[in-house]
């Protein structure tokens, strides 16, 4: 038996405020997120819609550091910027506040305390690096280094990006302060964990038995972080920016982000509620719905449900509809290489379009897999649905109104067996439309919606009434008078996804109030109702504006790849014996596979003439294993052995590296004898 619920706490994710939101933003969290509570509050039902800026963690401190500014500059002025665009773009939040607000750290405290006073946590003392002229431990961000795997310099304590392997601060040759420039030390420091190990057995009860029905993207993620099992996770940070860790002795520590971060959620609640708050948290018959994309899955199926449970007195979520990535014009969204389209800058650009965006992003929603953004689509979902079906199907039947009836709706006569199907046909969609909206299945929704216009404009085209004006009038009323109501039922039906329009259309249509129980009646509009002028709904978007966007990426294309080559110039000259040094041979690939718990890393058996030899390499993300087996590929043969994850690699495999980081392994043109020397 399905649960009842009395009430819907729904949230979204709270963006981190040291960037502008983009495209991917949207179509990932906000846009589904708010949909779904567009359809709640139509159906009249108890819900809030929870947002907010995420203002804490390192990335926050890194760019005030480079910036020269604080912190708090950095979360100020990319805060309202973000609100600004969720509001223009009608994310109708019932509040979107701030992690920086005083009842936040209020409240994040209190459920540290709460969990801490209980014993939850375990303590432990570790080494980390200590930077002895800032007076400060530091965090893996803020250490570089000589990358062990690939020898390039920059590489950064978690993580090198150039070879893409992932490190620890520990792993760096001739390590460095960010921030002093000098060689840190290691140093004991204690720091909070929650034992996620200890909260594994609920947990895979929770989600593997009593959430089958979670999306299988989610599912299957937290299926596999639970089978591979749970760690201890530390709580706190040695940071300077963040939220005091409420315990004595921890004094320069503060929460990890991501421990603050969720609870931020309840604290917009109690700040938007300050009476009712726990009701929608604490309440068993509130219901929890966290949207999110696909990299914040573990924080809110595993991580957060953990410290709600180690409080005690929380509800759960009762769904997680995490989405996939949204591309652009085939490549991933990337900040540090401008690669997104901002939602400020559409705002410039296309004003007045946001329903077109949302339309956009809808129809191509990232809900079981990553999808594309690309400019081309966006016209032709504009120019071929938006207006050819939807907007031409409204506009034909209000200017018939206008000149055959003075604006009035006309009075309805006999109805034919079309006509009487045609209804028909249009109640069913609407059964359809709710099904899918009650499962999160916003795309599919979106296209039913749109049949409806469909269905609309095929009646209207099929009953031809300027044909019959001459000779029937009481037909032609009819028939407007049926298109009338369609049209007022889009008005509905589209409310969720299209807002800024249904409310035009309602204007046109002169109709105040209408709610979703009202989707799929026939007498929404009464006879001698009088509509307001009719203005066109959508507009065609012409290729000049399209171009326009299309140029600006490639200006960022061609920005980015100027950046790198300025980032790498050519190196100092070398003399003769410097190269010969370099010992570079030809290896046939005889086996090659992944690297468990290694996104980026394969492994190769290469014939290197004499034996076997294992290499590692960073290109998975490139090549399929299977790919390279037989394949003949150049090594550096005298590189000295190096352990990676556990495994020592002896060599490296050459490959060269496009301007988007890209890499295409280097091989010889015409097959060799395997420990031919390259020269
Ligand atoms: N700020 C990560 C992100 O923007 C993080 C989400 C927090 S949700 C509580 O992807
Ligand atoms: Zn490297």
């Amino acid at each position: 038996m399905e649960k009842k619920f009395k009430r819907t706490t729904v949230t979204s994710a709270l963006p981190y405020a040291n960037g502008p939101v983009h495209i991917g933003h949207l179509a990932g969290v906000y846009v589904p997120a708010d949909i779904y509570v567009r359809y709640l509050r139509l159906k009249k039902e108890d819900v809030i819609f929870i947002g907010g800026s995420d203002e804490h963690g390192v990335p926050i401190t890194i760019r005030a550091k480079k910036e020269g500014v604080t912190p708090q500059d950095i979360v100020d002025r990319y805060h309202y910027l973000i609100k600004d665009s969720f509001e223009k773009f009608g994310i109708s939040f019932d509040i979107y506040s701030r992690t920086t607000s005083q009842t936040h750290k209020e409240l994040a405290s209190q459920i540290f305390r709460t969990i801490y006073d209980k014993g939850g946590f375990i303590e432990q003392t570790s080494e980390q690096y200590y930077d002895e002229e800032a007076h400060q431990f530091l965090a893996d961000r803020y250490i570089t280094g000589e990358c062990p795997h690939c020898h390039s310099e920059g590489a950064y304590g978690d993580q090198c990006e150039k070879c893409g392997t992932s490190l620890s601060p520990a792993d760096l040759i001739n390590p460095k302060s960010t921030i002093s420039g000098t060689r840190p030390l290691m140093k004991e420091t204690k720091h909070w964990y929650l034992p996620l190990d200890q909260h594994e057995a609920w947990l895979r009860q929770w989600i593997l038995e009593d959430h089958k029905e979670w999306r299988p993207n989610v599912y299957g993620q937290c299926k596999s972080w639970l089978d591979m099992g749970l760690q201890p996770r530390a709580v706190s940070r040695d940071l300077d920016w963040g939220i005091p860790v409420p315990v004595e002795g921890a004094e320069g520590k503060v929460l990890y982000v991501w421990f603050d971060a969720p609870i931020g959620y309840i604290s917009n609640t109690k700040e938007l509620l300050p009476d009712s708050w726990e009701t929608w948290w604490k309440d068993p018959e509130s219901r929890l719905i966290h949207f999110i994309g696909k990299d914040n899955i573990v924080f809110h199926c595993i991580v957060f449900p953990a410290i709600l449970k180690a409080e005690g007195s929380y509800i759960l979520p009762d769904n997680v509809p995490g989405n996939e990535f949204l591309n652009l014009e085939g490549d991933k969204i990337s900040t540090s290489r401008n690669w997104a389209v901002w939602l400020h800058e559409y705002l410039e650009d296309l004003p007045g379009k946001q329903d077109v965006l949302r339309y956009v992003l809808t129809a191509n929603a990232p809900e079981t897999k990553d999808n594309d953004f690309t400019w081309k689509d966006f016209q032709a979902r504009n120019n071929n649905e938006l207006v050819a079906i939807y907007g031409n199907f409204v506009n034909r039947a209000l200017i018939l109104t206008h000149k055959y009836f003075d604006g009035k709706v006309p009075a309805l006569s006999e109805l034919t067996v079309y006509d009487k199907e045609t209804l028909k046909e249009f109640a069913d969609v609407k059964i359809q439309v709710e099904r899918l909206l009650d499962v999160f299945k916003f795309r599919d929704a979106q296209k039913e919606a749109m049949n409806l216009a469909r269905i609309g404009n095929k009646y209207l085209a099929d009953t031809e009434p300027w044909k019959l004006a001459k000779t029937d009038m009481e037909r032609v009323g009819t028939i407007l008078n049926i298109s009338l109501q369609l049209v007022a039922n889009l008005a509905i039906a589209f409310e969720p996804f299209l807002p800024f329009s249904s409310q035009r259309l309602r204007d046109m249509l002169n109709m105040t109030s209408f709610d979703w129980t009202q989707l799929g009646q026939t007498d929404l509009l009464t006879t001698g109702h009088i509509l307001n002028k009719a203005e066109l709904l959508f507009e065609k978007i012409e290729d000049s504006a399209i171009e326009a966007q299309v140029q600006k990426l490639l200006d960022t294309k061609k920005a980015n790849e100027e950046a790198n080559y300025k980032a790498n110039p050519v190196r100092e000259n070398i003399n003769f014996d410097d190269f010969t040094k370099l010992d570079i041979r030809v290896g046939t690939v005889l086996e090659c596979q992944k690297v468990p718990k290694a996104d980026k890393l394969l492994q190769f058996k290469i014939d290197d003439g004499l034996e076997k030899r294992t290499i590692l390499s960073g290109i998975a993300q490139y090549y399929k294993p299977e790919e390279l087996v037989g394949k003949q590929v150049c090594f550096i043969a005298n590189l000295a052995p190096r352990k990676i994850k556990g495994i020592v690699s002896e060599g490296m495999i050459l490959s060269a590296e496009n301007p988007d980081g890209s890499l295409s392994v280097i091989m010889p043109q015409k097959e060799v004898k395997p420990g031919s020397e390259v020269k």
